[in-house]
């Protein structure tokens, strides 16, 4: 089959209204501001993903970084390996992180969805995979045990054996106090995560996770900052509970410089950041040969297909950014999700793009 060649990449800007604000420790998203990338071909086939932005005020700077792109990319053959080799070459002395490394990682997941969409098969098909149900938890913010409780328990009812909640938004006395009300609402039999978001120091993380072991917790996520590999290992090295991280790592040798530091017990990735597909496969490998647990980060529709050919697949996130703009948004069934195709299976629904567009 003839590569798809690309003729275009469009890029517009969205702020998405969200079904629940996220409140975190560090910050809260109170709406969804999204870039939709469309990667057009010269065979007729648009390659679609989208880039979460996290904060409107790198909307413009994103777009404008689309535009300087695009012409490196017009007339290039979609070859995902191809175009992360030229990127890694043309941006050598700035590197791939940031604005830049979430642009190629989103560039990244459009070309394998034109593929998928040439082939008419499923992305996770293209990786020597299939389709097939991936556990999801329903991510949260902070909650109020006794302003969220009913949706918590909906959560449960609509079929979730996972549920995460952040915390760190108060003492320590407080993140208890959650736990116990939200164990009394959800019920034994769902497993918890919580995240802390990067809030605390390695000394107040050591404090805080050990009074939260008898809650049995699956993981207690980014303790600290992110980039603190040796407080990750040190709080890793005095947790009774798993500890997570992953979604602030830039591509596959930041997977591997946190696994050679001992931080994390598992891994979640963000598809945005680690390189998009092309760089999930790789670190996918790195997490078989430590036997190390991996879950994913948002994006949840591209994280169905590559989860599903993971050696370690833990859990889907479910934290839906995209819905808002997305023609057939993404439903959990029985607590699981699953790939669906052609491509990555995104359609946007332009009358609520035009609705959401970046005024
Ligand atoms: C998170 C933080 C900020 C935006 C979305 C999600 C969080 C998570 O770290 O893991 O869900
Ligand atoms: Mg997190």
């Amino acid at each position: 089959m003839e590569s798809l060649v690309i003729s275009d990449i469009r890029a517009r800007a969205v702020i998405a209204p969200l079904l629940r604000p996220i409140r975190t420790a560090s910050g809260s998203i109170e709406a969804s501001p999204l870039v939709l990338l469309d990667v057009a071909t010269e065979q007729g086939i648009t390659g679609r993903s989208y880039l979460f932005a996290y904060t409107p005020v790198v909307l413009r700077p994103l777009l404008a970084l689309a535009e300087q792109v695009a012409p490196l990319l017009r007339g290039q053959p979609v070859v995902p390996l191809a175009r992360q080799e030229q990127f890694e070459k043309q941006f050598r002395l700035l590197g791939l992180q940031g604005l830049l490394g979430m642009l190629v990682s989103g560039l990244d997941m459009a070309f394998w969805d034109a593929m998928g969409q040439a082939s008419g098969l499923p992305v996770v098909r293209l990786l020597g995979g299939e389709a097939r149900p991936v556990r999801a938890y329903d991510s949260w913010g902070l909650v109020d045990p006794a302003r969220d409780a009913e949706a918590l328990a909906r959560s449960v009812e609509r079929g979730f054996r996972g549920l995460k909640i952040k915390l760190g938004g108060g003492s320590l006395e407080h993140d208890l106090a959650t736990l116990r009300d939200l164990r009394s609402i959800v019920g034994d039999a769902v497993a918890l995560m919580v995240d802390y978001n990067q809030s605390l120091g390695p000394g107040e993380a050591i404090r805080r996770v050990r009074a939260l072991e008898p809650f049995g917790l699956e993981w207690v996520e980014e303790p600290v900052a992110a980039e603190d590999l040796q407080g990750h290992a040190q709080v890793r090295a005095r947790s009774p509970i798993p500890i997570q991280t992953g979604e602030n790592w830039w591509f596959a040798r930041d997977a591997q410089r946190a696994l050679s530091a001992g931080a994390c017990d598992r891994m979640m990735p963000d598809l945005m950041k680690i390189g998009g597909i092309t760089g999930w496969l790789s670190v996918m490998g790195l997490a078989r040969a430590a036997s190390m647990p991996m879950s994913s980060h948002l994006f949840i529709e591209a994280s169905a297909h590559v989860l599903a050919v993971t050696p370690t697949c833990d859990w889907l996130e479910f934290m839906d950014f995209g819905a808002a703009v997305l023609a057939h948004p993404c439903q959990p069934v029985d607590g699981c999700v699953t790939a669906r195709g052609p491509g990555l299976g995104i359609d946007w629904d332009e009358a609520a793009v035009a609705r959401y567009a970046l005024p």
